[in-house]
């Protein structure tokens, strides 16, 4: 019998998988340094190739690049780098005629403070935009309160003029816009039917758990370094699903899209109400549980993510989810350390290679739609700068001086960026193994990992055993069994903290997916039900021994079963 409910609930968003493109990192067309939509064009083929469904490229739109493309200075034009309106159209021809989805970031809770309506909204108080931002009185010649900026300083900037302050939570050139304003939500609005008109197939929506504050703007509880935490009262604030439902009704729900907000800090309950099945604010979220569980403090060793905390976010987010919001899952994006050097081993080739594959079993048969951020699937690594003066992330800058500040030392700090610096993702995508990994024939804007003589794509191409070709399987299983679209999920052994085993099943499928996180051999004796199931597995990073229940696993063996009892 053909359960209604459950075939209400198919989409194509979650039999997808998401491939995101930093565009400046991706490849150069025309030699000044600077990856370009005409060299997304360029490498359409490869996407193809590795099957995936539906593209996310990072802002490509005019702006200063005070965070790369994250400060829009008109959300109607292309950056001169990356091209002009006729590549970005021809690029959704193209991709579109590939079979590609496109989807576009959109980055609506700050503008730059370039935008022409901040520039009116500075030009006088009586300005028909001035409540296009969020300008407050100082308090006896001080900010407004407290709140300190995410990436260092405070979160207000003064404007001499107008004798006021601005918020701006990110850089002081990204103001936060006013979402209070319904003309404000209006342009947003309009702005994303303009995109969609072109044909775009979705957005990423950037920090959208932030667009609407507690109105009074009350300080924030006092960190050490004296500023005090906006994070409590501009995160999923009180009108925010407000919001999110309006722009449902306006603009999402005329049309067929994929769409996901980013929305750190945010819980399951959060989930159930941004990404619910119900359908009416956003397709699914990015959560951030799984980011913080690494720490790099100045002068300290590095302390890796716990595996059983690792587990037990990834239960969480699996099991209270399921059939009530769509999960997205991902290791890393443009704002991460690389996957395989945070949550895998890079300190070997075999180790990188093996550790890379395991991450991405373990992670794409989990249920949700996985997102695969341009490098992780050849594995590339993070990378060590010599200097700051190497480094461009706006963010880790902020965060060497300010370390320097409090007293570091220059390598104590370049120690903790080597382990969280955005720019250890940013470096340029590793084509082949020519000058700059073919990804310039030009000086690239950011240094290339050196190591693009041994991980780059074409010499992956033409190895089957590579993590490209890997990655291009878990894709096809994806298409093959619905259990891993559709099942639910049971994590086994929880306690164990070398292994993550996990058992999914759907209308008589059941799948088995069995990971050895860490670098020493583990025997693991299996239930006589478990054996009994357990047959070929359809995919495994390297031959597993079996000896009556007991598999031996290498370290980072990574290895997953189907078996249906549809027929039995
Ligand atoms: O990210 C917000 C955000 O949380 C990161 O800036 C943060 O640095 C990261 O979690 C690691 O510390 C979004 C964009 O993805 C980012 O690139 C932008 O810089 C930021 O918003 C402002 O638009
Ligand atoms: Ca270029």
């Amino acid at each position: 019998m053909i359960n209604n409910k459950l075939n209400d609930n198919k989409k194509w968003w979650k039999e997808s998988v998401v491939y995101q493109i930093y565009p400046r990192s991706f490849y150069d067309s025309n030699g000044d340094g600077i990856g370009d939509l005409r060299g997304i064009i360029n490498k359409l083929d490869y996407l193809v190739h590795l099957g995936v469904d539906v593209l996310w490229i990072c802002p490509f739109f005019t702006s200063p690049n005070a965070d790369n493309g994250y400060d829009i200075s008109d959300y109607r034009s292309i950056a001169q780098e990356c091209g002009t309106m006729e590549d970005c159209d021809n690029l959704l021809l193209r991709a579109h005629q590939k079979g590609l989805k496109v989807m576009m970031d959109l980055v609506v809770n700050h503008s730059s403070d370039e935008h022409s309506w901040f520039v009116e909204s500075c030009s006088s108080m009586t300005s028909n935009k001035r409540s296009y931002y969020i300008w407050r009185d100082g308090k006896s010649n001080e900010p407004p309160n407290n709140w300190m900026s995410f990436f260092g300083g405070d979160a207000w900037k003064y404007d001499e003029q107008s004798e006021q302050y601005y918020l701006h939570l990110f850089t002081e050139k990204q103001p936060d816009l006013n979402w209070e304003n319904s003309s404000v939500r209006r342009e947003v609005y309009d702005m994303m039917e303009y995109w969609i008109n072109k044909g775009f197939d979705g957005f990423r929506m950037d920090m959208i758990s932030l667009i609407s504050k507690v109105p009074d703007f009350p300080d924030g509880p006092m960190m050490p370094n004296g500023y005090g935490m906006p994070f409590p009262y501009v995160n999923n604030g009180p009108r925010v699903h407000e919001y999110l439902q309006e722009m449902h009704q306006e603009v999402l729900s005329k049309h067929d899209l994929i769409t996901v907000g980013e929305t750190p800090g945010a819980t399951t309950d959060d989930a159930k109400k941004y990404a619910s099945e119900a359908g009416n604010e956003l397709n699914m979220i990015f959560q951030f549980e799984h980011m913080q569980l690494d720490k790099a403090e100045p002068g300290k060793p590095y302390q890796r993510p716990d595996l059983i905390k690792l587990k037990q976010i990834m239960n969480k987010w699996q099991t209270q989810l399921h059939g009530i919001a769509w999960n997205s899952l991902y290791w890393n994006n443009h704002d991460q350390p690389r996957a395989v050097s945070r949550f895998g081993d890079d300190s070997t080739r075999k180790c990188r290679e093996k550790s890379a594959k395991m991450l991405a079993l373990c992670l794409h048969m989990m249920q949700g739609t996985p997102y695969i951020y341009q490098g992780e699937e050849l594995g590339m690594t993070n990378i060590a700068f010599n200097s700051i003066d190497e480094v461009n992330d706006v963010e880790a800058v902020q965060t060497y001086h300010s370390g320097i500040n409090a007293g570091a030392s220059p390598e104590e700090m370049m120690q903790v960026l080597y382990h969280r610096c955005r720019d250890n993702s940013r470096t340029p995508m590793q084509w082949d193994d020519s000058k700059n990994a073919g990804f310039t024939s030009g000086t690239p804007w950011l240094k290339v990992n050196s190591n693009y003589t041994e991980i780059n794509a074409k010499s992956q191409m033409e190895d089957s055993n590579s993590v490209l070709n890997f990655y291009r399987k878990l894709i096809c299983l994806r298409k093959q069994y619905p259990v891993i679209v559709n099942g639910d999920y049971q994590e086994l052994i929880p306690e164990d903290e070398r292994l993550f085993i996990y058992k999914r099943e759907y209308e008589g499928e059941k799948l088995y997916v069995i990971c050895n996180f860490k670098d020493e051999k583990v025997n693991l004796t299996l239930s006589n039900d478990i054996t009994k199931d357990i047959k070929d597995p359809i995919i495994t990073n390297m031959v597993i021994p079996q000896h009556g229940n007991i598999l031996s696993l290498d370290s980072y063996a990574a290895t997953a079963y189907i078996v249906s009892t549809k027929y039995d």
